[in-house]
Order: C-alpha cells, then sequence, then structure tokens
C-alpha cells in the first residue's frame, strides 16, 4: 500500500507545521480538522523517550473552545457530564461531553481561568457549534470562540527538567493538571501540568500562534540537554495506559458509546442537582447496566498495525464486541488493544478472536490499564 494524503487548504496547520517538517515528520493524522503530528519515523526512540526521557509534541489540533461570561459557568456545567461547578480557577478537571442519548461526544479537558472564563481542550469532534447552538438557544449571556491558542507537550520523566529550565522552579509547584499564565520572553502561554500520556510532563498553551516556530525552538534547546526529541501522542503508551481517544475508541458517527460503556463513571455526576445534557438517558443506562464494556485485549502472533475501524470481535462465531485500537507494547513484548465487549460476556470471555484484513487471530481479554 503506498499513497500519500494531500496538504491542502481545507486542513489547517499547527503553529508548529514548519518546525514538525523541519525536524523530519514522517506522517500526519488529521484531528479536529488540523494536521497533527503522527510520528517522524523511529517508533522505538520516540516510545523510549516518553518512557524513559523527555520527549516534544505538536498537539495544537487539541483546539480550545473558550466560553466566557456571566452564564459561562452555567452552559459549561450543563455542557459537561461532571459538575464544574466546584472547579476553581488554576486547574483542569477531564470532562466527558455527552448527548442528548447520554452519548459521548467529546472528553476535553475543562481549564478554568477566571470565574466566568473557561477553556475546553478539546477532542476530535466540533464542540464550538454544539456550544454556541446550547448557548442560543438557552439563551445564555456568554461569548463562545476559538481563541489563538496551541498546546506544545513535554512529556516523559525528564519533562520537569526541561520545563524548568525554561520557566525556573516555580513549575514544580503545579500539581496534576494544575496551571499558570505565563510568558517566555515575551510570548504569551499557560503552562500546566498534563499531557495525553501517563509519563507525566506538561503543556505548554502558545497564546501567538505568530510564535509557534519560536517556542519549538526553545524547548528543543532547552531540552537538549536531557536529549528531548520530537514525538507525538503515542498510541503504544496510550494503550498500555488505557487512556481513551475519542474518535479512535468511539465515535458518534461510526460507533457510538456511552460514558459507562467507556469505563468514565468516575467522571459523570448523576447523583445531586448537577443538571447536565445526556442526564436523563444516562441515568437510564446507570440503571439497567452499560450494554457494553472497554476491555483490553492481548493478541497472539504478529505485529499489527493500521487498523482503521472498529473490527468485529467473535465467539463461537457471534458477534459479541469489537477491537478499535492496537499496538505493539514495548514494555510487555506483545500485542495489545482495546475494544468494546458485550457486557454479559466482558467479565469471563474466552475463545475470542477478532477478524483481521489477514484473517482471525485469537483474544485474550486483559484488564486496563496494561500498565499502571
Ligand atoms: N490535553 C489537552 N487537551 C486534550 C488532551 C490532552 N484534548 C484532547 C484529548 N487529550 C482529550 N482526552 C483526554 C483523555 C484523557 C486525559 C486527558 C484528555 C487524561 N486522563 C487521565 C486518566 O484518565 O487517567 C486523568 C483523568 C483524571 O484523573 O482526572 O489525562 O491530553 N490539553
Amino acid at each position: 500500500m503506498s499513497f500519500s494524503i494531500g496538504i491542502g487548504p481545507n486542513t489547517r496547520k499547527s503553529p508548529y507545521f514548519d518546525a514538525t517538517v523541519a525536524d523530519g515528520v514522517q506522517s500526519f493524522s488529521v484531528y479536529n480538522h488540523m494536521y497533527l503530528p503522527a510520528h517522524f519515523g523511529d517508533p522505538d526512540a520516540e516510545y523510549d523517550r516518553l518512557v524513559n526521557g523527555v520527549t516534544m509534541w505538536d498537539v495544537g489540533a487539541q483546539r480550545q473552545v473558550e466560553i466566557r461570561g456571566a452564564d459561562a459557568e452555567k452552559l459549561v456545567d450543563y455542557l459537561c457530564a461532571r459538575d464544574v461547578k466546584s472547579s476553581r480557577v488554576g486547574y483542569g478537571r477531564y470532562v466527558p461531553v455527552c448527548n442528548h442519548d447520554g452519548i459521548l461526544i467529546n472528553d476535553p479537558v475543562l481549564l478554568r481561568l477566571a470565574a466566568d472564563r473557561f477553556w475546553l481542550s478539546i477532542a476530535d469532534s466540533d464542540i464550538e457549534l454544539w456550544a454556541r447552538a446550547i448557548a442560543a438557544e438557552r439563551d445564555y449571556d456568554v461569548e463562545i470562540h476559538e481563541p489563538d491558542v496551541s498546546p506544545l507537550a513535554v512529556q516523559g520523566p525528564r519533562a520537569p527538567a526541561v520545563v524548568e529550565q525554561l520557566f525556573g522552579d516555580w513549575i514544580h509547584e503545579l500539581t496534576y493538571f494544575a496551571f499558570r499564565e505565563t510568558e517566555l520572553d515575551g510570548i504569551p502561554l499557560v503552562v500546566a501540568r498534563s499531557g495525553w500520556s501517563k509519563q507525566g510532563g506538561f503543556e505548554l498553551y502558545l497564546r501567538d500562534s505568530k510564535r509557534g516556530g519560536e517556542l519549538w525552538e526553545r524547548v528543543k534547546t532547552a531540552g537538549a540537554a536531557q536529549d528531548i526529541g520530537p514525538g507525538a501522542p503515542n498510541d503504544p503508551e496510550r494503550i498500555e495506559s488505557g487512556l481513551l481517544s475519542y474518535g479512535a475508541d468511539c465515535r458518534l458517527q461510526v460507533d457510538p458509546a456511552d460514558p459507562f460503556e467507556l469505563g468514565l463513571e468516575a467522571f459523570v455526576d448523576l447523583d445531586g442537582e448537577h443538571d447536565f445534557i445526556g442526564k436523563r438517558a444516562l441515568r437510564e443506562i446507570a440503571a439497567r447496566g452499560p450494554a457494553r464494556r472497554r476491555v483490553g485485549f492481548y493478541l497472539e502472533g504478529d505485529t499489527v498495525s493500521g487498523v482503521t475501524h472498529p473490527l468485529p470481535v467473535l465467539q463461537a462465531g457471534q458477534r459479541v464486541g469489537s477491537l478499535t485500537e492496537v499496538a505493539h507494547s514495548p514494555r510487555l513484548g506483545r500485542n495489545i488493544a482495546t475494544g468494546l465487549l458485550a457486557s454479559e460476556i466482558a467479565a469471563a470471555a474466552r475463545d475470542l478472536e477478532v477478524i483481521l484484513p489477514g484473517g482471525p487471530r485469537r483474544l485474550e481479554v486483559a484488564a486496563l490499564p496494561f500498565i499502571r
């Protein structure tokens, strides 16, 4: 198979695009209508830096939806399955967003910048449109737009050393998901302790897209002593860690799933007064129990790559679930995958197979996360 995907005007570039090209990006995916680097051609080194060193990622495609105004908290609270009224200025929170049927339509990080000002740092779906429509229908006094904000992630156990070099000692005071507004020689930023891996690190939310190349170089230079290298949200590590990817693990238009099926129950506040989109449906789902469960799988045999669709999972010839993501885990030395299995069999599923493009392959169910 050999083809290319066009770089054209209807898919946006991140402010780090030119820098990633100069640094040898080999492959992009598309996320939030933007090019998102997928890899730089050396998967082993990219994984190794994330798990044992430090790596820098252009995650400008994690777009922000800014909601501000007198009714900002009301709107955000209504959009999110998690109660956000108690969220504090200067902290982020992981918040499932559902539609009226209780189906997950995004799983952003919510940053509270002020009592009346929020960013939803979104996964791959059009939440700005959703938020604008809901606000208009409810006559809320809010202003909604996509600000000029593009995150650059610095991830891995040596990320603190790099970010300290750039900003100073205070970065160690940031607890998980905490953030601070600051600047780097006049480059306006938000620095947060967060990121799409379980290896620890920071996200630098660049607030002036004209300075993407400059910020990329600054991080690269500060990280040289730690052998920093370019990478991208890393599928093997993310699957090992059990982190969800909306768009890959589920998507409204492809394989709709509710937050209970996806294992996000800790982030859904069904009890109490908190009213939000999907609450009624989610109460019904919670009462009867979710139809499926997100699980891990081990796959026997050769490395599998390039799974682009949910693949059918069978038991005795009957479809009992789907496989959504697969990767080879360097730390486990095995192929690992995630997917959704019918609840009745999720706990003790035996004799499963997945239909791969090359034929059936045996599967074994595993608990998530694979590595804690
Ligand atoms: N950072 C920012 N924006 C993002 C992501 C990010 N937007 C897209 C995508 N990632 C959104 N999805 C996730 C999924 C998981 C997490 C963050 C964003 C995450 N989860 C932890 C977990 O599940 O263990 C922590 C959850 C918690 O304890 O609250 O970090 O990465 N800016």
